[in-house]
């Protein structure tokens, strides 16, 4: 038998336990044991029932996501379906009553194990769900067909649609679950499967109709879903494919459902989405092993924290660490911008309540975790000190050298500055081994990236202590190097400067916008910059102006200088790339902007002419992966899949494209390349190869190793 799983008897049940750690994954060897296992408790003249459970944390996390690299047809993928539905069934055909116990996660393959036992019973901590579509996928192991037949077609739809975990209690009302055991979970299983033994009751998922049988409400559920995910899967062809499976569930027996499961499954596995999301699922744990950090660093505990400036970001921070649990002060210079800043803050937690994410006692109790003052009073009670006053490198070093007075020695001092240069602050602050940037991204209580900015001293310590915070504040932290704009920004000049340019050249706000978010992004860069400030942007470019510097190399449109000319700070002022109505975050194109453009485009001899969507991607995305290339190769980011993590969490790059090193990976670095030189030739030399994408090109490989 497999040493993955193990046998044994206990009070005349089998009791098999699935040993892989860290999650108990389904490797093809812990499939062939719990197989075994089932069938030897079946035989076993010592045993009336079996239980299924995990040893470690967790029942089964799903399939091993790494196995899924291995299929590379359509016929392979399909025979190996066919062979895991046959050991399901073979679990559910067993002869004596089989339940299994659930702690942890039971996700995916897990899940799908789980409703091949005659019953399931968990703790109360326990979770359950189908996240396959998170990887690009749907349930393979007949997930779209027991499903449904035990919790009802709508949230089957749910679940395999939006990936989500739902709680035991949750899956004990929808009939997922059979019982939730308090106190010893194998003791609780064990006298559940004797009591069933004692009934002589088994029962087979697979043979239930009664939550299908209403065949034309499931298929307006399946409708109703369609047109939902329209609005909300941003390109995303997995979740239609999950409904495709739920709708074959209502429409075909059990056998030939699943046949239509395997084959939506075998076009999943086998998209360039699914190797997309598979790629971040890795990317997003990989990002927090920094390579001279190692594992075991001590973290220091953050149970107190003091944030100065009150503006949007600097409240936005501070939502994050009182929505984490953690008391925060917010310091401003005076009473009004407190106000101001408090206001904003009170609105969006309202507008969360409105929305129903939020209880009222919640609320207050986070409101409250929120202190204001103008004073420096109790910054000496603070773990860490952020930094969040306007992007201004005088500004900010004064500020760094007032807080360097008041917050404790050993305090950690975090600047949120975009751009800047850490190691300025580091200088004035006394104590430049705890000094490191923090930048969130806007809005900061929403936005999930936190770019971990390394100074020459930041300490190790600091690193490992603000990966953890990230984690308690809900982000995802990446340690990037201190160069200007750090990656995400460093790069975003890029993305902006061929928006601009298009602009120039003849394609509208709108339709720029709209090929972006076709391709999949929440919000295009001109109605992501109405949202941030035209003023933020502008306020950066005569910093820049003042050191003789440029964000991006080439010609500096001046069409958002002339916009911020007019007061035209996006929706704050309500005009900026577009115009909105008062109260209203409706984009309306608005034709004076592409008058400017017209304008600016005459004044450099540009012949305005249309220009295609596809053109619009292309030269976007080019210019990301050769600027990205060159963050690579100037050691700003440690792994091309940490710019991709940049990117997904702070700028709603589609996850399906798995980021925009990824997405060239997928497009062909020897076309991505041919890009590039044609954009020299047909624009100027400010379009130049990064090198490394040179070098990966010429040798026919990939940002990620192979090419995908
Ligand atoms: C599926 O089941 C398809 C079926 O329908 C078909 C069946 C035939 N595989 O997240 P953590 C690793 S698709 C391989 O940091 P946490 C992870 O990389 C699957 N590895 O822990 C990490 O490794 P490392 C559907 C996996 O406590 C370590 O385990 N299931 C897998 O924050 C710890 O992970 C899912 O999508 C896996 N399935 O969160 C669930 N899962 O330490 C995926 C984890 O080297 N998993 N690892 O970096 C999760 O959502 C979270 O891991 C979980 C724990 C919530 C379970």
């Amino acid at each position: 038998m497999s040493p993955l799983v193990r046998y044994e008897i206990r009070d005349r049940v089998a009791v098999v336990t699935i040993d892989n750690p860290p999650v108990n994954a389904l490797s093809a060897g812990v499939m062939e044991g719990i197989s075994d296992a089932v069938e030897r408790g079946d035989d076993d003249a010592d045993a009336d029932a079996i239980v299924l459970i995990g040893a470690g944390t967790t029942f089964i996390a799903g399939a091993d996501i790494n196995i899924f690299k291995e299929l590379k047809t359509r016929e392979q993928s399909i025979e190996r379906s066919q062979a895991v539905h046959a050991r399901l069934k073979q679990l559910e055909d067993a002869g004596k009553p089989l339940v299994a116990a659930i702690h942890g996660h039971a996700l995916g393959g897990g899940l799908e194990f789980a409703m091949a036992c005659h019953y399931r019973v968990a703790v109360a901590t326990a979770r359950v769900g189908q996240p396959e579509v998170q990887l690009g996928i749907i349930p393979g192991a007949g997930g779209t067909q027991r499903l449904p037949r035990l919790c009802g077609v709508p949230l089957a739809l749910d679940m395999c649609t939006d990936g989500k975990m739902i709680t035991a209690a949750r899956a004990k009302q929808a009939g997922i679950l059979d019982a939730v055991i308090d106190g010893d979970l194998l003791e609780g299983a064990i006298s559940f499967a004797r009591a069933r033994e004692v009934a002589k009751e088994r029962r087979r998922t697979r043979d239930l109709q009664d939550k299908i049988r209403d065949r034309d409400a499931g298929l307006a559920a399946c409708q109703a879903i369609r047109t939902r995910l329209l609005g909300v899967s941003r390109g995303a062809r997995a979740p239609f494919a999950a409904v495709d499976a739920i709708e074959a569930c209502i429409t075909l027996d059990f056998d030939a459902g699943s046949r239509r499961e395997m084959e939506l499954f075998a076009e999943c596995v086998l998209s360039t989405e699914s190797l997309a999301m598979r790629h971040l699922f890795f990317a997003e744990r990989e990002v927090a092993k920094i390579p001279d950090v190692p594992k075991d660093t001590p973290a220091r505990a953050i149970t107190r924290a003091a944030v100065v400036g009150a503006g949007t970001m600097g409240g936005g921070i501070a939502m994050a660490y009182a929505n984490a649990g953690i008391p925060v002060l917010l310091k401003d210079v005076d009473l009004a911008s407190l106000a101001r800043g408090m206001s904003v803050i009170r609105k969006n937690y309202e507008s969360t309540l409105s929305k129903g994410k939020i209880t009222p006692e919640a609320l207050s109790q986070t409101l409250a975790l929120i202190t204001p003052t103008t004073s420096y009073d109790g910054f000496a009670d603070a773990d860490i000190v952020v930094e969040a006053v306007f992007e201004n490198l005088d500004l900010k070093k004064g500020v760094f050298a007032e807080i360097a007075k008041a917050a404790r020695p050993d305090a950690i001092l975090a600047s949120n500055t975009s751009t800047l240069d850490i190691d300025e602050f580091a200088a004035v602050s006394g104590r430049p081994a705890q000094v490191v940037g923090h930048h969130f991204f806007s809005p900061a209580n929403v936005m999930k990236l936190l770019e971990i900015v390394r100074g020459r001293s930041t300490s190790k310590e600091v690193v490992a202590t603000s990966l953890k915070l990230a984690k308690q504040l809900n982000k995802v932290g990446v340690v990037v190097g201190n160069c200007f704009g750090f990656v995400a920004n460093r790069m975003l000049a890029y993305y902006m400067r061929e928006a601009y340019l298009l602009l120039e050249e003849g394609a509208s706000v709108s339709q720029i916008d709209s090929a972006i978010i076709d391709f999949g992004y929440p919000v295009g860069p001109f109605g992501m910059q109405d949202i941030a400030g035209i003023d933020v942007g502008w306020r950066i470019r005569q910093y820049l102006k003042s050191v003789g510097k440029t964000r991006a190399e080439g010609p500096q449109s001046a069409v958002p200088d002339r916009l911020y000319e007019m007061g035209r700070y996006g929706q704050k002022t309500g005009a900026g790339w577009y115009r909105y109505e008062p109260g209203s975050r409706t984009r309306i194109p608005d034709p004076i902007v592409e008058d400017i453009a017209a304008e600016e485009a005459a004044k450099r001899g540009i012949i305005r002419h249309a220009i295609s969507d596809e053109d619009i991607i292309a030269r976007i995305m080019t210019a990301l992966a050769n600027e990205g290339a060159q963050v690579l190769a100037d050691g700003y980011a440690i792994r091309a899949s940490d710019i991709d993590v940049v990117y997904v969490h702070g700028f709603g790059f589609p996850r399906h494209r798995g980021g925009p090193m990824f997405y060239a990976d997928t497009v062909g670095l020897r076309t991505v390349l041919a890009r590039v030189n044609e954009y020299r030739d047909q624009y100027g030399d400010y379009w130049q190869p990064s090198p490394l994408l040179e070098k990966l090109a010429r040798e026919g490989r990939a940002f990620h190793g192979d090419t995908p």
